[in-house]
């Protein structure tokens, strides 16, 4: 079996089809997972030896791939194994994908993190990486914030030994994972000759971008294709605006026009247009060449069309409080800022508007009820988002008219 080595925090498909899988081309690691709060994953995957059915979904066939690089599963409550495996010195990274809510000022990766790291502080581990891969611009900075923050209002000596010992490393991670369903479940089981109670669908494409040192180790993972950079802001840049910006506007607005998935929404020459002007729009943001950029918005076309990936866009429609501001409101910004409408960005803003007030897919956020409860007016809903939107009175007068057209009926 592999050595644990990894601690990863945010146990779910995602982790399962990308970070999981790179870690499967280094044997020497192996990773123990947790996690945020459910009891249902680790017990089933522990039942398998952490052992799980990667099912790469391709627009015309499945290969179908056993994963052996999770050794060890818990719930992410079970503090005293946490603690341990970072007490333990051979454990060289931590890996978060816990959702962009999960890092508020005192939220759940600071606690979890600060928590660990007290532990091995404490136990003389030493120095190790901590890898953020969730949906962030920045995220290793932002990591790195709300961990310094809890721990020097705790205890300043942790504070400073964190400083020393503690890199984090900003990433940018893209592999499109719709969660598994029943059907995967029956046809794995199927297909693959055992009863894998927990495959992961996930499609062929896959990126990694990293920045950062790893002063205890890291696993291979650039023989799967990992990129380590000096600079992964144009390539999480290019990736939050054109694919998560592109996902947001068709599970806000595709959604109100009856479709249920990325697929369906994407065949619809009016969303489609939509979704090109976006792009056009986004592009002027993202620090790349013209020719890259052009490559992967076709790429990201072939991805969203793949008919046999079912993602639903009430799955990405979730938390678009903590969504929007990361993936649309840059280029919202930034276009005001040069003088001009923002048409692609406002699109979006007013679906999301529209999606509060009952249009298409349901609302699942824990930070909606601000916008929820002053969402028959658009200026509040701006004026939570920003008070510089909110005191635009060209941009409000452009939402509010967007709001209407988009409006059902
Ligand atoms: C999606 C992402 O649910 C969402 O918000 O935009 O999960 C997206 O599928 C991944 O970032 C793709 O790498």
């Amino acid at each position: 079996m592999r050595p644990v080595r990894i601690v990863h925090l945010g146990l779910g498909g995602f982790f399962r089809a990308h970070q999981a899988w790179y870690t499967g081309f280094d044997p020497d690691w192996g990773i123990a997972a947790f996690t945020g709060r459910s009891h249902e994953l680790p017990t089933l995957l522990s039942r398998q030896r952490g052992r799980y059915t990667l099912v790469v979904r391709g627009p015309s066939s499945d290969t179908l791939e056993v994963q052996e690089a999770v050794v060890a599963a818990y719930t992410g409550t079970d503090l005293g194994p946490w603690n341990a495996l970072l007490e333990d010195s051979a454990v060289a990274v931590v890996t978060i994908t816990m959702t962009e809510a999960a890092y508020a000022p005192g939220g759940v990766v600071a606690e979890r993190l600060v928590g660990g790291l007290a532990m091995r502080r404490l136990a003389g581990a030493g120095p190790l990486a901590v890898v953020s891969c969730d949906n962030l611009p920045g995220n290793g900075e932002v990591t790195a914030r709300v961990v310094r923050d809890l721990a020097a209002r705790l205890d300043p000596g942790l504070d400073e030994w964190i400083a020393a010992n503690v890199s984090f490393v900003t990433t940018m991670v893209d592999r499109i994972t719709p969660r598994t369903t029943p059907d995967d479940v029956r046809d794995v089981a199927a297909a693959g000759g055992w009863d894998d109670a927990v495959p992961v669908v996930t499609e062929p494409f896959t990126e990694w971008v990293l920045s950062g040192d790893f002063p205890a180790g890291r696993p291979a993972w650039e023989k799967a294709g990992a990129r380590f950079v000096d600079d992964v802001v144009p390539h999480e840049t290019r990736k939050l605006l054109l694919l998560n910006g592109g996902h947001s506007l068709l599970a806000y607005a595709g959604s109100a026009r009856g479709f249920e998935t990325v697929a369906a929404a994407v065949a619809d020459p009016v969303c489609r247009t939509w979704l090109d002007e976006w792009w056009d729009e986004a592009c002027r943001h993202v620090p790349l060449p013209a020719a890259e950029l052009t490559a992967y918005r076709a790429a990201l076309l072939d991805r969203f069309a793949n008919p046999r990936i079912r993602h639903t866009l009430a799955q990405i429609a979730a938390d678009g409080s903590q969504k929007l501001p990361i993936r649309v409101l840059p280029v919202l910004r930034g276009e005001r800022a040069a003088g001009r409408p923002a048409a692609g960005a406002v699109r979006i803003v007013a679906a999301w508007i529209n999606h509060l007030r009952g249009a298409g897919a349901p609302v699942n956020d824990a930070g909606a009820e601000p916008f929820r409860a002053r969402a028959s007016s658009v200026r509040d809903v701006l004026e939570l988002l920003g008070s510089d939107l909110s005191g635009d009175a060209d941009l409000v007068t452009a939402v509010e008219a967007e709001v209407r057209r988009q409006s059902p009926g």
